[in-house]
């Protein structure tokens, strides 16, 4: 199965079918080049002072900076996708997660993964989380772009993919690939002589039926300075 793909002039409807369909999204361009150029260079001294992974999942050449902060108007989209997805199914939606991932030149693939498995909840299980991961650079099958398993948010929890069913996210600087907590994916490898740069937003449920589920960025508060991120998040 493709990833679906959109213009920046989607329609929320066609994007939140997508995600029930295929479990995954892309909208190209969704924001100008000045945007994020301006993001970046917020981002960029946080990066390049951060250390690298340490382990097989964070990787051991890719750099995750956390604490990108707070929801904001500029990008309703993003927000109206996961109050699609979230919202028929618990009280409210809540940040969960805000971190940049820049995957080294010569950084291996990520062991593909659900988001959705750090919280136990046993299949059949509603929708738990959206994530957005939004392309800082141009994201290549060269240089790490997220692989992608489209239609695995239905599979059943003994279903792993098959190598031919996985597919890599690709998309120029300013676009974003929405998955859902069941989709099965990771970061690529990356091939190439520069970073992959992507800024992951993540938005999950929040009180109700399963209402302990927590936000998962513990630096929301404590690391955040008004500005950077605030532009398109
Ligand atoms: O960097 C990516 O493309 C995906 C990262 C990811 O899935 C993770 O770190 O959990």
């Amino acid at each position: 199965m493709e990833m679906p793909r959109f213009n920046p002039d989607v329609a929320l409807a066609d994007v939140s079918a997508a995600l029930d369909e295929a479990g995954c999204a892309i909208v190209e361009n969704l924001v100008d080049e000045a945007t994020i150029d301006a993001l970046a260079t917020d981002l960029e001294p946080a990066i390049d002072a951060r250390w690298i992974g340490v382990d097989e999942f964070a990787g051991f050449k890719t750099k995750r900076v956390l604490g990108l902060m707070a929801l904001s108007a500029a990008a309703p989209l993003a927000l109206g996708a996961a109050e699609a997805l979230l919202l028929p199914h618990c009280d409210a939606i809540q940040l969960h997660v805000t971190h940049t991932v820049a995957i080294g030149p010569g950084e291996k693939t990520q062991m593909i993964h659900h988001d959705d498995g750090i919280w136990y909840v046993p299949d059949p299980k509603p929708p738990l989380a959206l994530h957005c991961m939004w392309a800082m650079t141009d994201f290549t099958a060269e240089n790490g772009g997220t692989q992608m398993v489209p239609g695995s948010h239905l599979w059943p929890a003994d279903r792993e993919p098959e190598e031919s069913e996985i597919i890599s996210t690709v998309m120029p600087r300013g676009s974003v690939a929405f998955y859902s907590g069941a989709t099965w994916h990771g970061g690529g490898a990356n091939n190439s002589n520069g970073p992959r740069i992507g800024a992951l937003i993540g938005y999950n449920r929040h009180g109700g039926h399963l209402g302990w589920i927590d936000h998962g960025d513990p630096y929301v508060v404590l690391e955040d300075k008004p500005g950077a991120s605030s532009r398109i998040f």
